[in-house]
Parts: C-alpha cells; structure tokens; sequence
C-alpha cells in the first residue's frame, strides 16, 4: 500500500452523503490512504459509513484502514488496521485476520523498542508536534526522535500530530513512507488542494 498521505476521517467530521466526492477530491490532490477513526460511534454506524467509504475508497484507488476495531476492518473489507498501544496485540490481529495490513502506534523511543517485536507492517508514529484532535496524546515526539525511530526500524513509518502545510517539509526532511493528518485536510476548505501541499514532491528545497 502507498502509505504517503493518509487522511483521518469519522462521523463527526465528514457526512455519509459527503464521502464520494470527498473520497474523489483527495484522490485528486495525492492523497493514497483513507483512515476510518471512530471513538464513540455504535458499532452499526461504523459499519454502514465504513462500507459507504469502502466503496469510495475502490473506486478512486485509495487504501482503507480502521482504527482499532479489527472487527469492523474486517466486516467493511478494509485493507488494514491501526492499532495503538492499549489496542488489541498486532499477534491476535493476525491470528483473527491474515489478510489485514496492521499498523501499530508509538510516540517515543521506548514504545519503539517492545513495537518492533510485535512486528507491525508498518509504524505510527506521533504526535510528532502539538495536537488538538486528540485528547489522549503523548509529549510530542518532534522530529530528532522521528529520525532516531525511523533509524530503529526496517518498516515503512508514518508520521501523524499536528502536521500541516507550514511544517510538512521538516517531517519530509526524516526518512519517512507517509503522514497521517486529520486537521489539516479535514478543517480546510478545499480537500483536494490541501492534500496537494502536503505531498512530498511539492515541497520545494528543504522537502524531500
Ligand atoms: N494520533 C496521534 S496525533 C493524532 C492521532 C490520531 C491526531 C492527528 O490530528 P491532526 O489534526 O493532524 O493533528
Ligand atoms: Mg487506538
């Protein structure tokens, strides 16, 4: 899977009637992967919008991941899940689901340690900068500790927190395979040209 610039979307941030044009209009502006995250919808609607951006997500050649609930990912025929670390272990995912790329979180170095015997497909990796889209985060990681994970590690790393268009290219600069942003694209008005200024290649000099 092309893991370059993933988009967070839920419930409360994108309508179900809204995701097929919005579904098209990132895919325009170089977005490769749609994450489904839900903290507090009932199961039955994350069923119903997950297979509504199912859909959307095939027919514009965009990847699929739930956050934590292998269930769903599974039930909604996505390409793969995210995990963090009080989520199910990457081990029980595989064992339930084979088929299912398996990401995993940490924020730190030391997550980094235990994360690579869990043997994830790829890393998550954040906040790398402060973030007001989630309640529950770590001290930023910033991008020195971004650089020594990546250095640790012989997976793809996406990097996710607080990612936006004036500080993309400092997170470019790291030897990284994606972002992951949910502000940036989702708070913007126009989707598609936000997803286009945070791809590496349009970045200028100091990017990658
Ligand atoms: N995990 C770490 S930070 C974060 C998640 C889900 C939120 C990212 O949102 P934003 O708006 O791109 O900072
Ligand atoms: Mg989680």
């Amino acid at each position: 899977m092309d893991l370059t610039l993933q988009v967070l979307v839920s419930p409360e941030n994108l309508a179900l009637g809204q995701i097929p044009g919005f579904c098209a209009a990132i895919a325009r502006g170089g977005a490769t992967v749609v994450q489904l995250r839900a903290k507090t919808d009932p199961t039955r609607t994350m069923i119903r919008y997950g297979k509504k951006l199912r859909e959307a997500t095939r027919n514009e050649g965009l990847g699929l991941i739930v956050d934590d609930r292998v269930d769903v990912a599974m039930a909604v025929k996505a390409d793969g899940v995210h995990v963090g670390q009080d989520d199910m272990p990457v081990s029980m995912v595989r064992a339930i689901a084979p088929n299912l790329l398996v990401g995993l979180s940490v924020s730190n170095v030391e997550e980094t340690y235990s994360a690579r015997l869990e043997h994830p497909d790829y890393l998550g990796v954040g906040p790398i900068f402060p973030t007001f889209s989630k309640l529950d985060v770590s001290a930023p990681t910033g991008v020195d500790q971004l650089i020594e994970i990546c250095e640790m590690v012989d997976i793809p790393v996406v990097a996710i927190g607080g990612i936006g268009r004036l500080n993309v290219s400092q997170v470019w600069g790291c030897p990284i395979a994606g972002i992951a942003v949910i502000s940036a694209v989702m708070s913007a008005e126009d989707k598609e040209n936000a997803c286009r200024s945070l791809r590496p290649e349009n970045q200028g000099p100091i990017g990658r």
